[in-house]
Parts: structure tokens; C-alpha cells; sequence
């Protein structure tokens, strides 16, 4: 392996905290700024250094939080400016780092910017925006259409012309072909590291450099260019760490965006091992079950591709996607030993692992029996359009049972207490009844809790530099039951061994690997130190093994 450049987050770990139902502190049913600092401990106790905010700047929140409309300060159901001061502070002292969720491809439509913009077409604010004249049958101008459902393109009566909203009416985009918009979102970025943020999390940045005409959203042709320019402004010189949500990146892109060479982002989230559960055709609504070997081959060529330039972010669910044990695992009867399974796997390949709130407890996805019980605008939204058009309500819930953004928003579950200790009030968006067994005082209580197994793995991360920057080959490549490698450093070798399936299985060992033994790192059943002519899995067994007599 070429020796890479070493960076001060290679070996931290990521926690995403979605403040609207991770704490409440002052019993109005959302979580809050207040909540988050009362638990910093429980985090520094996990042993996470850097947290990834979702956003919690003024909004309306029609979208959550996701629509913003003044990047400068704090939504009132959250906190205050300074309570975030305090917040980047508190976890200062416990050496966390704050990642703020930057969404600057879109704002509200309730940001000042669009207000202006919409006052007239010769308002010195209507170019931060995307307009067009409508199409001549006065329909939009062209048939793009939204994520959230419908038209791409709003009708504003005022002027007769239509502006872009890749996401919901109310997140206009911004127009990034206008250069004083990379001037005000610059000089806003540099505010917030000047408030000593760690980095940021980009929304959806691979579709600002979109263009629009052409109908390419994605990776238009000044994406790049618009993230050097970006880098160099602002988060470059300060030794930040930013990662970039992007659904279409492939591992060339990939290698674009992370080559530190090229001064654009740290790593990217990409989704190809996510979407490998979704339909073809109907993309997550109609999910296809899982396929391990899919998602080995997924998880491999990213591991590959970025093996000696780029970086890797390595997650198994967020705000947006079902929960890893309930979609990679099992949320039943072997939800706690294929939970510490999923966390070993993630853990022990090459990148940054990122543990989404309650993951770490092994939360599980929700079902809540009437559709009045959602709240995500997109769920909502896609049902309304896919039922008109002669989607079943049954077929659109159990597409929203498995995919649905609510399964991951559902209150963290703290305690057995009402409403599992997140609130004295009422919550925003119920909590999952299964709270009073699964809940962090449980396992807190229980040494052999999942929270323990991930606490564990953290602090591996730490130990061993093997598990950073060791070389990642994948062993037994056909087996369809079994996911398994390597990791090469400095002469060492780590073997992962992970059964993604509830069964008891046999798995031959190749003859050159059979004397191996070492010392077992972390495992979810008995600690294996040697491996033999076979090995006898348990369901979800999984284990690294530091070997020392091997081949390295
Ligand atoms: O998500 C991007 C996005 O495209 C998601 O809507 C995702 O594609 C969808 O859930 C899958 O069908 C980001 C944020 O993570 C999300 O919460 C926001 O709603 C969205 O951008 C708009 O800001
Ligand atoms: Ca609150």
C-alpha cells in the first residue's frame, strides 16, 4: 500500500445525532440543543469524536430542518445561538467535534434571499434562484420531476414564471451559475468554522452544479470546480473534515471527490450497497430482499477502488434509510447478535464508520397501523401520488414499513420511563413500543449489551492502526452466507469473518489458513483464537481475529 498522507479523523468515529428526536429537555415534545448537551457524556462514555448535527438552523421545517431559512441562527423549537456555542464547546471539552449539516443546494422558501427573489424579476435577489418562462402551453418547462413527488418547477403567480425545487415546493435551489451565491454561502461556512465547528456534512452536493436545461442535476459539468472553489474559501486551510452526500457518486467520482490531491472533500456517502435493496424499477417503495452477494460485490469495489487514493465513509443506515439491523439484519429473535454482527463488519473495513443515533442500542424500524401516525413530508407525499395512480394502500405501507424515512426518526430510546425518557411530553412523531426492552439504561446495565460491542470497537479503532489503514482483500468471494476479509499493515494481518444469516453453517478453511491463530479483537459469541480444517458459525457469528503466524 502507497502511504497516505495521515489525517487527525482517519481513526474517529462518526455519530449522527437528528436533534428533533434525540433529547428533549424542555417537555414540548421535540428534542433540543439542551437534550443533546445533557447527553454529551453518554457520548463521550461511547467514545465518538466527532457528531454530524442534522441541521438545526431556523426553518419552518417543512423538510425537517432541511429547509432553511437563516443559516445564522437557531431554530426556536431547538435552542439559541448560544446554547449551540455551548454545544460546540461542551463537546470541546470532550473531545468531540461538531459536523454542521451544510444545505446550501436549496434554502426555505421562507430564507430572506427568496423573499427578495420573489418581489420581482429585477430584484437583486432573483438570480440567487433558478426561474423560467413557462413552457408554451403554460405548463412547466420541461417534465423534471421532484423527489418529494410531483413537478420540479413551482408557479409563481407574481411573475409567471416557475422556479426549481428539487425537493419539496418549499426548498426553492439555489442557482449556483451565480457568483455571488458561492460568496454568500463561503462567507457563511467560514462564520461557522470561525464558531469552531469540526467540519460540515454536504447535502445533496452533487446536484449543485446542476444544469438545469439539459436536465442534469447530477454531476453537472462545474460540480468540481464548485467544490475546489468551496474548499479553497473555506474549510481547506483549516484542517476540517467534510463529507458529502452524494446518491450518484460511482467509486470514480468518488476518487475525485476524496483524492486529497485534488483539495475537494474528505469522502463522499455513497449508496450503492443501500439501493442494492430496492426495486429496480420503483427504487426504495418496492424493496427486493436482500442478496449478500450484491452487496459483497458493492462493498468490495468501493473497497478496492478507493484502496490507495480517496477515503471511504462506511454507514449502514441514517435520517433517511430503514435501520441497519431491521434491513441487514434481524430485528427478532437474533436482533442483538446480528446488531454486534452488522457493527463489527462496519467497523472492521477501511474508512470512517459513522453509528446513526440508536444504532448503537440496535434500534429497529417502526410500523405504526394508520398512515395519520407519519410524519415525513416524503413519505406522505409519495403516498398521496403513488396511490392515485393506482398503487394499493397495503403495497404503499409495506413499502414505507421497510423504507420509510420515520422508521430511523422515531425518539431514541433512553429509558423505560413514558415515551422511553424523550420526552414528558407529547413526542413529535411516536415512539416505538418496543422502548421498554430496547433502551440505553438496559444496556448500559448489560455487559454484554450492543452498546458495549460498539463502545468496544470504538476505542479498537484507536488501538489498533491496522483497522484504519490496514489493506482490505475480501476471502471466500462466492460463499453466499458468508462476508469475509483481510486487512493488511506493516506486516500484521486482521481476518473479519461475518455470517450475514440466522443459520448454523460449516465453512471450510483453505489449507495455507488453517494453523492460524491469534488474538481475538471483538467476536459476539465465545472468543475464537485459532482457526481449523473448518469452522462450525453460529447464527450472525462474526469475529476479528489478529493473527500471529500468518502470511501477511
Ligand atoms: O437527502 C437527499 C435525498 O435525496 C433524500 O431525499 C433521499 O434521496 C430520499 O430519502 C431517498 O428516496 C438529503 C437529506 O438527507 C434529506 O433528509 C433531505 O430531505 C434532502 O436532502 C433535502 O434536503
Ligand atoms: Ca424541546
Amino acid at each position: 500500500m502507497k502511504a497516505i498522507d495521515k489525517k487527525w479523523w482517519h481513526n474517529a468515529v462518526v455519530y449522527q445525532i437528528y436533534p428533533r428526536s434525540f433529547m428533549d429537555a424542555n417537555g414540548d415534545g421535540v428534542g433540543d440543543l439542551a437534550g443533546i448537551i445533557s447527553k454529551l457524556d453518554y457520548l463521550q462514555q461511547l467514545g465518538i469524536n466527532l457528531i454530524w448535527l442534522s441541521p438545526v438552523y431556523k426553518s419552518p421545517m417543512d423538510d425537517n430542518g432541511y429547509d432553511i431559512s437563516d443559516y445564522d441562527d437557531i431554530a426556536d423549537e431547538f435552542g439559541t445561538l448560544e446554547e449551540m456555542e455551548r454545544l460546540i464547546q461542551e463537546a470541546k471539552t470532550r473531545d468531540i467535534h461538531i459536523l454542521m449539516d451544510l444545505v446550501v443546494n436549496h434554502t426555505s422558501d421562507e430564507h430572506p434571499w427568496f423573499i427578495e427573489a420573489k418581489k420581482g424579476t429585477d430584484n437583486p435577489y432573483r438570480d440567487f434562484y433558478i426561474w423560467r418562462k413557462p413552457a408554451p402551453d403554460g405548463g412547466p418547462p420541461n417534465d423534471f420531476r421532484s423527489y418529494f413527488g410531483g413537478s420540479g418547477w413551482a408557479y409563481d403567480d407574481a411573475s409567471g414564471e416557475y422556479y426549481l425545487h428539487q425537493f419539496s415546493v418549499r426548498q426553492p435551489d439555489l442557482n449556483w451559475d451565480n457568483p455571488r451565491v458561492h460568496e454568500e454561502v463561503h462567507a457563511m461556512m467560514n462564520r461557522w468554522l470561525d464558531r469552531g465547528i469540526g467540519g460540515f456534512r454536504m447535502d445533496v452536493i452533487d446536484l449543485i452544479g446542476k444544469e438545469v436545461d439539459k436536465q442534469i442535476m447530477a454531476n453537472g459539468k462545474n460540480l468540481h470546480l464548485l467544490i475546489r472553489q468551496m474548499n479553497r474559501a473555506t474549510f481547506g486551510p483549516r484542517d476540517s473534515i467534510t463529507v458529502g452526500e452524494t446518491w450518484s457518486a460511482t467509486p470514480e467520482d468518488a476518487l475525485l471527490y476524496s483524492d486529497p490531491a485534488r483539495e475537494e472533500l474528505s469522502m463522499v456517502f455513497q449508496f450503492d450497497h443501500i439501493k442494492q435493496t430496492w426495486d429496480e424499477v420503483h427504487g426504495k417503495w418496492r424493496s427486493r430482499p436482500f442478496e449478500l452477494s450484491r452487496f459483497k460485490q458493492s462493498i468490495d469495489t468501493w473497497q478496492t477502488a478507493l484502496a490507495d487514493r480517496g477515503w471511504n465513509s462506511l454507514f449502514w443506515s441514517n435520517h433517511d434509510l430503514p435501520r441497519a439491523v431491521s434491513k441487514f439484519g434481524d430485528d427478532g429473535e437474533y436482533r442483538e447478535v446480528s446488531a454486534k454482527m452488522l457493527a463489527t463488519a462496519l467497523h472492521c473495513l477501511k474508512g470512517t464508520p459513522y453509528i446513526y443515533q440508536g444504532e448503537e442500542i440496535g434500534m429497529t424500524n417502526v410500523r405504526f397501523s394508520t398512515l395519520e401516525e407519519y410524519r415525513d413530508i416524503e413519505s406522505l407525499n409519495l403516498y398521496r401520488e403513488r396511490v392515485a395512480s393506482g398503487v394499493t394502500h397495503d403495497e404503499m405501507m409495506t413499502g414505507i414499513f421497510a423504507n420509510g424515512r420515520d422508521n430511523a426518526r422515531t425518539p431514541m430510546q433512553w429509558d423505560t420511563s413514558p415515551n422511553a425518557g424523550f420526552t414528558t411530553g407529547t413526542p413529535w412523531l411516536g415512539v416505538n413500543p418496543n422502548y421498554e426492552t430496547i433502551n440505553v439504561a438496559q444496556a448500559l446495565s448489560e455487559p454484554d449489551s450492543i452498546l458495549w460491542h460498539y463502545q468496544k470497537l470504538v476505542a479498537l479503532r484507536k488501538q489498533y492502526p491496522i483497522l484504519v489503514y490496514g489493506d482490505y482483500q475480501m476471502l471466500f468471494a462466492d460463499h453466499p452466507e458468508v462476508f469475509a476479509w483481510v486487512r493488511r499493515y506493516e506486516g500484521e494481518l486482521l481476518l473479519v469473518i461475518n455470517n450475514f444469516f440466522g443459520n448454523h453453517l460449516t465453512l471450510p478453511i483453505p489449507e495455507q489458513m488453517q494453523s492460524w491463530h491469534g488474538d481475538c479483537l471483538i467476536s459476539n459469541y465465545a472468543p475464537r483464537d485459532q482457526l481449523a480444517v473448518s469452522l462450525e458459525l453460529q447464527p450472525y457469528e462474526s469475529f476479528a481475529l489478529l493473527i500471529r503466524n500468518g502470511e501477511a
